[in-house]
Parts: C-alpha cells; structure tokens; sequence
C-alpha cells in the first residue's frame, strides 16, 4: 500500500561538479549547514551528504565527514545519510571508513555502473564488506540501484546477509545516468516491479530527466530524491537557484499528489533509524572567576 506522505531526500552537493561553474553549489560546512536548514524548512526528511575539501574538491576525510555529521545534527533533525560512493577515484578503503563518522544512514551501491566517462566501481566483494559493516555499527543502509541488474544484486546480498540494520529495506532508484537506466515511466515501472515486497523507494533523475522520473515517481507511489548533485537546472535554458527551490518543487508536486512531504521523524519511523543518540556534552571550559578569588 503506497505510503500517505512522501519523504524528500535532498542532495545538495555530489561529487562530481566544480564550485567555480556552479557558484551555488554548496561546499563549505556553513553551506551546507545553511542550504539543510533551508530545505528542511522546505520539506526535506532525509540529507544525501557529500563533502568538499578546502579547495572544494571531494573528499572522504574522516574528520571532516564525522565533523559534517555532527554540524547537521546540531542545526536540523534531518537523517543525515553520508555517500559511501564518494568520487570515482575514492579507494574502497576510504569508502569504507565513511561508516566511521557515524551517520544515521548511508548510500549503497549495488553494482559497477559506466558513469559518462568513468566507471563507479561496487564490485560484488566491496558490496559485501560495506553491507556487513552496515549491520555491524548500525547504519541504516539505502540501496542505490543505478540499473536493472543492481536489484538482481541487492537481492543477492540481502538474500546471502539478511536484513539491513533497522529490518527494512528502502531503495533510490538512480535514473537517466548516461551508462545507467533510462530515467523515464516505463523503466521506473519495471524496476519498482522487481524490488523486494514491503521494500519502499525514491526516486531520482539525472540532468533533464529530473521532472519526468519524479513525476512518475509520485503517481507509482514512490518517494523522491532532488539536489543539485542529480540536476543544476530548474527549467530548460534556467540553472537551479539553491537546493531549497528543488526541494520546495518537490513538496508542491507531493502535495498535489495527496501524499505530502514527510516529517524527518516519520521517515525515521519508516526506514528503522532509531531515535538520535544523545550528543556526549561538550567539555565545559572553566570560567574564569571574575573576583580572582579561590
Ligand atoms: N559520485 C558518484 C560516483 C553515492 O553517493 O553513493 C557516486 C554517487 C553514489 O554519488
Ligand atoms: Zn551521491
């Protein structure tokens, strides 16, 4: 039974494009802090995070990542779910220790797809270990599925490891990368077909096939993920403004849809992430005694 609301996950910032041809693209922590609070306000339940280095550049620098998670849970209740995808250069090691920073979910690639130019590599035994080391710190895995054979995968492995971290499976279907599956209708129909029963799913498509994939997202009853790491345009020839009017876009369209945009708490519900832990209490500097007394 399709859900009543719809959970919106924002993706604000990917890997793969450069600061300098699209100024609004966030990178820095206080960007990326802005631009979550902004679309929390706008609607989104779930945060799709990538990071960027000093010079803007992707990164998978372990401090930096567990700093990011503890900034965003500072400032919004969004579920902060780090790339373990990273940029097609990360190593599977790095990719690895992503788990480390402790977020409340992750992305998890099942299988190698062409990627324009390049190759995002998730060979089987990678897919394996990042799966096992979900379970093991109690990370709440989202199945990326950039093609028809990665639900084959997913199956595998779950079928092979048993269920995610949470007991319930929840899937973003990753569509119209040039390599991938075709971002339209009847390839969303045939993929959401296949996937495993009581599994729910997003939706997202790249570049200009961002509308149509969320389009047919919603009337097949499915979530939907937007962000300028899928898509910088807003309308042809009109590039996107900020991450919030995508955002903004999407919760319009769900509204309409009579499944309007779910609460961070609710998604949480849904996808088995448990309640965030207590933040441990900062060290409290000593004061300094104003009467210099003893
Ligand atoms: N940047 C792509 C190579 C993910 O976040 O898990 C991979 C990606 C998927 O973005
Ligand atoms: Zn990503």
């Amino acid at each position: 039974m399709a859900s009543t609301a719809t959970m919106i996950t924002v993706a604000p910032t990917g890997a793969e494009l450069e600061k300098s041809a699209v100024p609004a693209l966030p990178v820095t922590l206080d960007e990326l802090v802005t631009t979550a609070k902004e679309c929390r306000e706008a609607g989104a339940a779930v945060i799709h995070v990538h990071i960027r280095d000093g010079e803007a550049k992707p990164t998978l620098d372990l401090g930096r990542l567990t700093d990011t998670v503890h900034a965003l849970r500072d400032a919004t209740d969004l579920i902060v779910q780090l790339s373990t995808g990273g940029a097609v250069t990360d190593s599977y090691e790095r990719r690895l220790a992503v788990l480390d920073a402790a977020p409340d979910g992750c992305s998890l690639t099942c299988g190698t797809v062409n990627f324009g130019e390049d190759v995002f590599m998730n060979p089987w035994p990678f897919m394996c270990e990042l799966y096992v080391k979900t379970q093991e710190l109690g990370v709440v895995p989202e199945f990326e599925l950039f093609d028809l054979g990665h639900v084959t995968s997913m199956h595998r492995l779950l079928d092979k490891y048993g269920a995610p971290f949470g007991g319930h499976v929840h899937c973003d279907l990753v569509m119209g990368v040039p390599g991938g599956m075709a971002g339209d209708a009847a390839t969303l129909v045939a993929a959401v077909a296949a996937l495993p029963e009581g599994a729910t799913w997003s939706a997202t498509g790249i570049g200009r096939t961002a509308v149509p994939v969320m389009l047919a997202a919603l009337a097949a009853g499915g979530d939907l993920r937007v962000g300028m790491e899928d898509t910088v345009t807003f309308s042809r020839g009109r590039p996107v403004a900020s991450n919030a009017e995508l955002v903004e876009r999407a919760a319009t369209l769900a509204e309409l849809a009579q499944r309007p945009a779910m609460t961070p708490d609710a998604a949480r519900e849904m996808l088995g992430i448990p309640a965030r832990p207590a933040r441990p209490a900062r060290p409290v500097e000593p004061t300094a005694d104003p009467a210099g007394g003893a």
